[in-house]
Parts: C-alpha cells; structure tokens; sequence
C-alpha cells in the first residue's frame, strides 16, 4: 500500500478553472478513471477522474477553489506497484499532455464576408458524436462573434459552441438531440463578419477542416472538453441550462427528474447527485408535485401560462364576488397534477377524434348471463373488461396505436399495458392493467375492480399507474353519447367509451332494436392517419359485435 497524489491532470489552456462539485469523500473506494471533482470554465465544466484505483485517504481541495494542471485533487491509497516506497509521493495526473497552447489560437480579427457564411463544429478533439443539448439562438437572431451557439454534452463534460462569425441566423442545421462531430454544420449566417481563418486548426468556419491528429487536443475526455473551442471564451452564460455537471444531468434524465425544478445546494446553486436524489424522495413521498409549478402557471391568469407564452390575450381577472355569494377551495394535488399534464397534451398534440357505434348486444347478453352464472364468485364482469381485451386484439393489428414517439422514430411496444381512466373524489386517476393480453376476462375484472377501489382510497402506488402504452375511458356507466377524451402521453391514442342504447338499426329489411356503444377514438395525427384510425374503429366494432373474431 503507497499513499499517491493525484493531480489536475493537463486541461489545455484554460487556467484557473473553479471546483464546483466534490463527487468523492475520504473513506470512498473509487476506480482509476472515476470522476472525482468537477471544475468548471465560463464555457464548460468537466469531470476530473482518479489516474488510479484505490481508496480516498484526504481531500486537498474544496468547493470554489480555482484548480489548474498540477493542482493536488486529493490523497490516494492504492494497491499494487504503486505501493512500493517512493522518495517522495508520486504527482499522478490521468491525461496525457495536451495540445500546445499554440494550436488553439484564438479567433482572429473579423472581417467582412460577401455572402452566407457557415459556422461549423470546431475541433472538438476526440469527441465524436456529442449531443445537442441547448440550442440557444433561433432563426432570425443576430449573434456576435464567438456567441455560444449551442451546447453539447458527452458522458463526461459540456461545452458551449460559440459562433466562428457575426450576423443574422438564417437556418439552423441541428436541433435537440442531434449528435455532432468536427465540421458539422451548425447554422447558416448572413450579413456575416467572419473570421479571417488561420491556417490549420483555427476557426471553425468552412475553411477550418478538422485539425490534424497530431494537433488534436488530447486523448482523455476532460482535457479535451475543455480545450475544445477554438475561440477565446467569453462570459455568455448558458442560457436556461440547470447548473449541473453532465453527469448528474445524465442521472437526472435516467429517473426522469426535472431539472429546472430541483433546488440547487451545491456551489452557486449548482445541482449535485445529492439534490437529485433528494427531489427524487420528495416526489415519492407526496411532499412535492414535479408538475406542481406548471400546474399553477396553467391557472395563473397571466404571464407564467396565463398564454401569453402562446402570444394570447391574458386570462380574464374577474372579481366574481361583485356579482354574488363566492367560494375559493385550492384543487386537490391530483387535479392540480392531471391538469398540467392534460393542458400539455391537448396543446402540443395534433389530435383527432373518430366517433363510431358498435353493435353489443350480443355481448351484452352474454356478460349478463355471466355474471348471472358467477354470481357466487363474487366476480362482476363488465363492459369494461371486454373493452379491454378487444383493444388489445386491436393494438396487435394496428400496433401503431401502441406505440410513443421518440424524437423521429417510433417505439413499437411489445407490451400490451391496458391504463383506464378512473373518477375518484379527488381527481382522474388512470391505473394500469399490466399484461392484458395474457389475462383473460374474470382476471382483468378482478384487478380492475381492485385498482380502482384502491384508486377511490388514494391508495394506488405509482407502479400501479405506469407504464400504460393505450388508454381506455369509460363514461358508460354514467351517460352521455360521444365527447373527445385527450392522450395520455407518450401514449399516442385514448378510446373513449359513453353509454349504450337501444337504438333502431336497419338489417337490410326491417329495423331491429340493437344495443349500440358509443365509441370516440382520439389519435395523434403524427403517428396515425385518419384511415387507420377508422381502420382500428371498425375493428374494434367487429370484434365488439362478435367477440369469438379475438380468437382468431
Ligand atoms: N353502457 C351502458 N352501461 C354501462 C356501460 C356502457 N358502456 N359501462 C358500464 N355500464 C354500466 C355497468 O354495467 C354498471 O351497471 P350495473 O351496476 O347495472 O351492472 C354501471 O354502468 C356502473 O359501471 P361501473 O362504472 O361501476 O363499472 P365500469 O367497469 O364500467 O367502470 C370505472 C369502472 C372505474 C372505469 C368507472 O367507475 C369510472 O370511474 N368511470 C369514469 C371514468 C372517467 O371519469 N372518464 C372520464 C375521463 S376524462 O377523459
């Protein structure tokens, strides 16, 4: 065993860097290549990682501390050869030596260019495929030299991509998501000073091919993060980004965490593991709403969702107490949660609703004499449960009904998670009969009839409201005839049910009275067309009027 100092390893050119993150406590055991403190620039923040295994022993630096190549991170006790005596501690640093200073110049005077001008990924080193994270400027914008264009984030650093010239933004070549590497192209600009380039790997503009290897800097993945743009920085901030290190926005989006709405404790307001993890059980326990906020921007009367966001008119202020006796009683946390989500989804989805009627009355009389011969089961069958089981034999035709978007591609679930829309005294709530394809009718009565009791209680847990991949609403034990029930997203259509009637329907010779379900099937028209959704309908319908046709 030698205790070892593991030092900032080479991080180009920038000097000074601010520690704003301690990732690692004494007693931690951690492995070479591990993140232990994240500094960050005014442009990028990086995770620095152990040049060795072992365990944590002391701290040397601490939060806010400005850090630079050789800076002492902490003491390492470590195993193996290391251990053998040294005459003095060994300065472990984890990156090879970086690019010369001299191989990132910094932009060079502008000038003026005769027509569109392309701004370009720079040398971003060994970084390949890095993600758009931020896209901070828009179409129409006019951005100066060397004004962060967008972010992008690998595993282990962000960084912001300035502009390699000034003018108006006439397109934007990336978005959300896209994965980018050296040389891309970014954005088109007009009325663009330029910079003049400079040979080799300069600025990244057209002519500012990727550097050369030898040139590149560096191979570890922090070094490289930081030394990547080209330009001299400058202090433009990142404009609406939840201050927090790549890895903890990573950890945020695997648990699906809202960052902009977890309270920063670190450095500056900085958002560590630590806070994540604690908005996490807050959520868990009840004691916060991640939706709360949006749902009391929906039913603020102005500005914060009031629409003016959407260029609207304010909400009208009414003083209601001018004109009579009122009331005010705060919405139940459920109704304040399913409100946010509903106003979502009716306004970012393009949905569409087809009404249809289906003939049950067959159905009908079999349900009832089932019930009647299972009467001492204890057992109630309903309409419901056979809604259920027809829709999943409609999803596995039309298995675009039982999918979710993911950016441009589709998500085909292979799962048929059957959610349906119970009225509870607080609220909407949707719990989810998982598996229904592999239950059959008595068992989908039971577990529904027990999920939406639990729901009346407030009893249901979260995993029994997950992960539903269609919706069902029922209105049919209460009346009505068609209303248009809004997605519940990321699922991609809802089947609304009403009441059914005894209704009049021409066979071709006479009128027979027939039992007839009202049917509203809302879709996203992204996904589905209008012929496949009266496609599903009328199969939906066929099965309904004769249920053998699910054995098929
Ligand atoms: N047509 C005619 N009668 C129907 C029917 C239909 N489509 N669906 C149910 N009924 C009858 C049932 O047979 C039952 O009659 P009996 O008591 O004589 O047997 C009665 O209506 C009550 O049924 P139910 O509502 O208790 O049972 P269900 O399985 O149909 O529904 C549940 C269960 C939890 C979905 C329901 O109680 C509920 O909460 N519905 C409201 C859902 C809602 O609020 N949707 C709107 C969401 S906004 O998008």
């Amino acid at each position: 065993m030698a205790i070892i100092e593991v030092t900032v390893p080479d991080i180009g050119d920038f000097d000074e860097v601010t520690v704003i993150e301690l990732m690692v406590k004494p007693g931690d055991t951690v492995r070479a290549e591990q993140s232990l403190i994240t500094v960050e620039s005014d442009k990028a923040s990086m995770e620095i990682p152990s040049s060795h295994a072992g365990v944590v022993k002391e701290i040397k630096t601490a939060l806010g501390d400005k850090v630079k190549k050789g800076s002492l991170v902490l003491m390492l006790e470590v195993a193996g050869e290391a251990a053998a005596p040294a005459p003095a501690p060994v300065a472990a640093t984890a990156a090879p030596v970086a690019a010369p200073a001299a191989e990132t110049p910094a932009a060079a005077p502008a000038v003026a260019a005769s027509g569109p001008v392309e701004v370009r990924v720079p040398d971003i080193g060994d970084f390949k495929d890095v993600t758009v994270i931020e896209v901070m400027v828009k179409v129409g914008d006019t951005v100066k030299l060397e004004q962060s264009l967008i972010t992008v984030e690998s595993d282990k650093a962000s960084m912001e991509i300035p502009s390699s010239a000034a003018g108006v933004i006439k397109e934007l070549k990336v978005k959300l998501g896209d994965k980018v590497n050296i040389g891309d192209l970014l954005a088109m600009l007009e009325g663009a000073a330029t910079t003049a380039v400079a040979p080799a790997a300069a600025a990244p503009t057209p002519a500012s091919v990727p550097a050369p290897a030898a040139s590149a800097p560096v191979a570890t993945a922090p070094a490289t993060a930081l030394a990547t743009p080209a330009h001299t920085p400058t202090a433009t901030p990142a404009l609406g980004l939840p201050h927090a290190s790549p890895s903890v926005r990573k950890f945020a989006r695997e648990l699906g965490v809202p960052l902009a709405e977890v309270k920063g404790s670190g450095l500056k307001g900085r958002i560590t593991d630590a806070d994540v993890q604690s908005f996490t059980r807050s959520v868990m326990s009840g004691a916060v709403q991640t939706l709360a906020i949006s749902a009391q921007q929906a039913a603020k009367p102005a500005g914060g969702g009031g629409g003016s966001e959407l260029g609207l008119i304010p909400w009208p202020k009414v003083d209601f107490a001018k004109f009579g006796p009122i009331e005010r009683k705060e919405m139940s946390r459920i109704k304040k949660i399913s409100g946010a989500n509903l106003l979502r989804n009716a306004i970012m989805i393009p949905a569409v609703t087809n009404h249809d009627d289906c003939d049950i009355t067959d159905l009908e009389a079999f349900r009832v004499s089932t019930n009647k011969e299972n009467e001492k089961s204890g057992v109630k069958v309903t309409m419901l449960a056979f809604l259920i089981k027809a829709c999943v034999a409609a999803l596995k035709k039309y298995p675009e009904f039982n999918s979710s978007l993911d950016g441009d591609a589709l998500i085909y679930k292979q799962y048929f998670h059957m959610g349906f829309a119970a009225d509870t005294p607080n609220g909407l709530m949707v719990p989810v009969i998982k598996d229904a394809d592999k239950k059959g009718i008595f068992q989908i009565s039971t577990e529904m009839s027990e999920l939406a009791k639990k729901a009346r209680d407030g009893k249901l847990s979260p995993a029994e409201m997950s992960g539903a991949s269609f919706t069902i609403s029922s209105l049919g034990g209460i009346g009505g005839r068609y209303f248009t029930p809004i997605i519940n997203a990321p699922e991609v259509a809802i089947l609304g049910v009403c009441k059914s009637t005894m209704e009049p329907v021409w066979d071709g010779k006479a009128f027979q009275p027939r039992l007839m379900l009202p049917l509203s099937l809302t879709w996203d028209h992204r996904v589905i067309d209008g012929a496949a959704a009266a496609r599903f309908n009328v199969y939906l319908g066929q099965i309904l009027g004769d249920f053998r046709r699910v054995l098929l």
